[in-house]
């Protein structure tokens, strides 16, 4: 597909947009509350069970309606219907992106290159509601004829935080009999400790690797084949005990895998936006296959939305617009992600893929150089114990840090008061950042002269605010497609595409020259600059054979 991206820069909503600006950039957000009692109402929108309050935004109604005309402009409209109807957006790789077809309803058609994907989906999802069935029913037995009481995910990257942050989100809903563990990184130190204290007779292997070529995954999973062997006894265990995720059925059965037990998934689907694929086979045994597909549902409604709502009432695309409207006027460099629920710990890290991998971008879908700033840097951690941590610096610091918060009415477990003494502080601070405290307000409250300045806050720091209903598989599903479908947004206006990742693979190369160079014999020739050939020689100086 040629896709050539508008030169938004250039265009007159640009411009008005960039005018508009100047009026915009020192305006308070108490002067835009005081002046329009109903903001907060106007800037509210739904989304299936999403509510996005954007009025603590630095922005005004007419903000809102020159960054949709932006979206427009770039052809946003266009490049959403392309993605769903499977044309090959992801054009570097000349691939279709489709992953809403992986959470479309049966029946559905979507096609790619001609073949509709959906019946391919719906049996694999079959095919691992039926394996999680048997494996958390006891219907699957390991080699020794014992029940399976642990899976340990092998993957990396998106092949690992997607399963990972959603155990960890859906724990309430999972079966505590068995328990699920990650495993991602080649430091020996990971399969170590993810092998440390399991019966390996009561444990299953999942190999999560698109390609089972990923140097981390393949080492991880050959070095738990080891494990497995030597604990059992016998090779013909693995059969029992191993199963494969993957789009490569040859490397697997080359493992030993037998491809009975591969879940297959496609090249149309991206690793960061993979887990609602069998990628998720972990969760999907944790929690159950109907809570999963409950997710799936999640997943399709915001999949609806974004597809049918207008631009201004659009809650992925407000979002996505919000944040370049920071991004790229104000000069904000990061993205807050700020989670008040326990069980998102992994989610801020799950989105710094999405986004950062997705937008990390200079060069636009034509090759030549982007105009604008691109992804920003996406961070967080849950509230509230970020308040006791980095916060200070949100509400006082030089910078400009936009902040998404995102909270649930709701909590998983009723103890005490500790719901509402969690909400109390997620409303608390985005109304502190958003106002502040003046001078005379600190003065007011007796505070000496000297100290004036240090207890005052400025405040005019942005916030999004996100409530749901409580965390639950739908809601997740829901969450997760809202900040896909922003990446996306964003990506179509930066002229970008947002679906390839080279700097990914230039990494999964470049050790692979060097670590031949540290294990060998003698005195290798080292190719690298001088300090690089100093670290390894060092290195290799230091090594214990
Ligand atoms: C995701 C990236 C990357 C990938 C991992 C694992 O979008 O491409 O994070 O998921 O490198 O790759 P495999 O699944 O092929 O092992």
């Amino acid at each position: 597909m040629e896709i050539t991206p508008v030169r938004i820069k250039g265009t007159p909503e640009w411009r008005a947009l960039a005018e508009h600006f100047a009026t915009i950039r020192d305006v308070h957000l108490r002067d835009l509350f005081a002046g329009d009692p109903g903001r907060a109402e106007a800037m509210t929108v739904e989304a299936a069970d999403l509510v996005l309050d954007y009025s603590k935004n630095r922005l005004t109604t007419e903000t809102v309606r020159l960054l949709t005309a932006v979206a427009q402009r770039s052809g946003l409209r266009d490049r959403i219907e392309a993605m769903f109807t499977g044309e090959h957006v992801n054009v570097t790789e000349d691939r279709a992106v489709l992953h809403i077809a992986l959470r479309a309803e049966a029946g559905t058609h979507i096609a790619d290159r001609g073949h509709d994907v959906v019946p391919d989906v719906q049996r694999v999802l079959t095919k691992m509601a039926d394996f999680a069935r048997r494996v958390r029913s006891g219907e699957w037995r390991g080699f020794s004829g014992k029940r399976i009481r642990s899976v340990v995910n092998i993957g990396i990257g998106g092949s690992d935080l997607g399963p990972a942050m959603a155990y960890d989100a859906l724990l309430p809903f999972s079966d505590r009999a068995l328990s699920v563990r990650f495993v991602s990184n080649v430091d020996g130190a990971d399969i170590w400790e993810a092998t440390s204290g399991l019966d390996p007779a009561e444990t299953l292997f999942i190999v999560s690797s698109k390609t089972f070529t990923t140097l981390e995954t393949i080492g991880n999973a050959k070095s738990a084949r080891e494990w497995l062997v030597a604990g059992l006894g016998h090779p013909k265990a693995v059969e029992r005990h191993f199963v494969a995720v993957s789009t490569n059925a040859s490397e697997v059965q080359g493992f030993g895998i037998d491809p009975a037990n591969m879940f297959e998934f496609w090249d149309w689907v991206g690793g960061r936006y993979s887990y609602d694929s069998a990628i998720g086979l972990s969760l999907m045994i944790s929690i159950g296959p109907e809570p999963f597909f409950d997710m799936l549902a999640g997943f399709r409604a915001v999949d609806e939305h974004f597809r049918s709502a207008p631009f201004e009432h659009n809650l992925p695309v407000l979002l996505g617009l919000i944040g370049l409207w920071y991004n790229d006027f104000f000069g904000a460099e990061t993205q807050a992600v700020l989670p008040y629920s326990h069980y998102l710990a992994k989610f801020p890290a799950y989105l710094q893929q999405l986004d950062m991998e997705s937008n990390g971008k200079c060069v636009t879908l034509d090759g030549s150089p982007v105009e604008l700033s691109t992804g920003p840097v996406v961070w967080g951690t849950p509230g509230t114990n970020g308040q006791h941590a980095y916060y200070q610096l949100l509400h006082q610091g030089t910078r400009l840090v936009p902040a998404d918060f995102i909270g649930f009415m709701h909590p998983a477990h009723r103890v005490g008061d500790h719901h509402d003494l969690l909400m109390a502080n997620f409303f608390a601070q985005t109304e502190a950042l958003a106002f502040g405290k003046t001078a005379e307000q600190v003065r007011a409250e007796g505070v000496a002269e000297r100290l004036v300045p240090h207890r005052t806050f400025p405040g005019n720091r942005p916030t999004n605010t996100i409530l749901a209903p409580e965390l639950s598989p739908r809601t997740l599903g829901e969450l997760v497609a809202t900040y896909e479908h922003k990446v996306l947004t964003q990506g179509v206006i930066w002229g970008i595409n947002s679906f390839d990742q080279w700097g990914v693979e230039l990494g999964k190369s470049l050790a692979l020259r060097i670590a031949p160079e540290l294990s060998a014999d003698g005195e290798p020739a080292l190719g690298h600059d001088s300090s690089t050939n100093a670290l390894i020689r060092r290195y290799r100086a230091a090594r214990r054979p």
